[in-house]
């Protein structure tokens, strides 16, 4: 594995989840792989569970690591080509990446979609600047458009939880009072088409992915009747694709509580975090035995170990 952007660069899933599986097991059987190897965290946006986990992971397998908030403490960078940059930013993606290149034998970076202008977000345009500057294997910490991490840890998180071997997993919108990424759905969706799974897809009109991302996944507009037979529901909000970046409604039906719980298969309930308690999410569900939210956050360890262990082992 040279990087982690998508689930493009995995080859195998199974195997993936296999190993990471592995590592939750004996943490520390790889302490020396990563000796002498510094990864870089670069966030453009704020984070809890990728930074630490993130950490956690490189810790294990001995690296060294080094977190830069850009955001906070860098300079601001511009990314077009041939300005005049007279105005406020300072310093151009072209050097700013390959400065940290040197410093660093892998560099993991988050940054969020700006949600003005789509062709500029979903061409990842950033993202794949710094990775030609950079010229070191990345790993996405969340992109414009994806969250691979994420999405391997959920799969992880399923694997060791399923009772049946194909399970039906509903990926549901939810309501948030802020205009959210499609990263954390768009990415889910893409594991989950590529994994197998019975996957279904609800959320009000106007709310459709991708279709890159969305693939042939069953999309049903009515939750109740998505929500019948589910053995996972996986709770998200993201703003429109269509109508991009916008928040088309916040109507409190979405949101999953016990009521919606009992239409299901007494489904697990998944969430990436943060979660906004009482309008994403009902209280009852979060503090109820249902909820896999802290499950599916200790994972992001095993998710990230697995990952830099791919990429010291093929890289270094
Ligand atoms: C971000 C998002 O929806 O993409 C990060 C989730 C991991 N969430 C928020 O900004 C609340
Ligand atoms: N789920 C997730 O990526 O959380 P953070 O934004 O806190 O890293």
């Amino acid at each position: 594995m040279r990087n982690f952007i998508s689930v493009h660069d995995v080859t195998d899933i199974n195997e993936l989840v296999r190993l990471a599986l592995e590592l939750k097991k004996n943490p520390y059987q790889h302490k020396d792989l990563g000796r002498n190897k510094t990864l870089g965290l670069i966030f453009l946006n704020p984070s809890l569970r990728t930074r630490l986990s993130t950490q956690k992971a490189a810790l294990n397998l001995g690296m060294n690591v080094m977190v830069m908030n850009m955001d906070k403490e860098g300079w601001a960078l511009e990314t077009e080509d041939g300005v005049v940059m007279n105005h406020t930013t300072v310093e151009h993606i072209r050097e700013a990446a390959a400065v940290m290149g040197q410093y660093c034998d892998i560099i993991g970076i988050r940054a969020f979609p700006k949600l003005v202008d789509r062709d500029e977000d979903y061409d990842e345009d950033f993202f794949y600047k710094f990775m030609k500057h950079a010229g070191v294997p990345i790993i996405s910490l969340e992109s414009a458009t994806l969250h691979p991490l994420q999405s391997l840890a959920d799969v992880i998180t399923i694997e060791e939880t399923k009772t049946r071997a194909r399970p039906k997993v509903v990926l549901t919108w939810a309501p948030h009072i802020k205009a959210l990424p499609q990263a954390v759905a768009n990415s889910f969706a893409e594991w989950m088409n590529r994994w197998d799974v019975e996957f279904v897809i609800t959320h009000p009109e106007g709310y459709e992915l991708a279709p890159q991302f969305r693939g042939n996944a069953k999309i049903e507009y009515d939750q109740d009747i998505a929500l019948k037979g589910a053995d996972y529901i996986y709770v998200k909000n993201w703003s429109s694709y269509e109508d991009y970046g916008r928040v088309l409604t916040m109507d409190s039906y979405w949101m999953i509580d016990n009521e919606k719980l009992a239409l299901t298969n007494n489904a697990k309930v998944m969430h990436c975090l943060p979660v906004r308690r009482g309008i994403e999410l009902a209280d009852e569900i979060l503090d109820g035995p249902n909820s896999l939210v802290i499950q599916e956050a200790a994972n992001r360890v095993w998710s990230a170990q697995a990952v830099l262990k791919k990429i010291l082992e093929t890289n270094f």
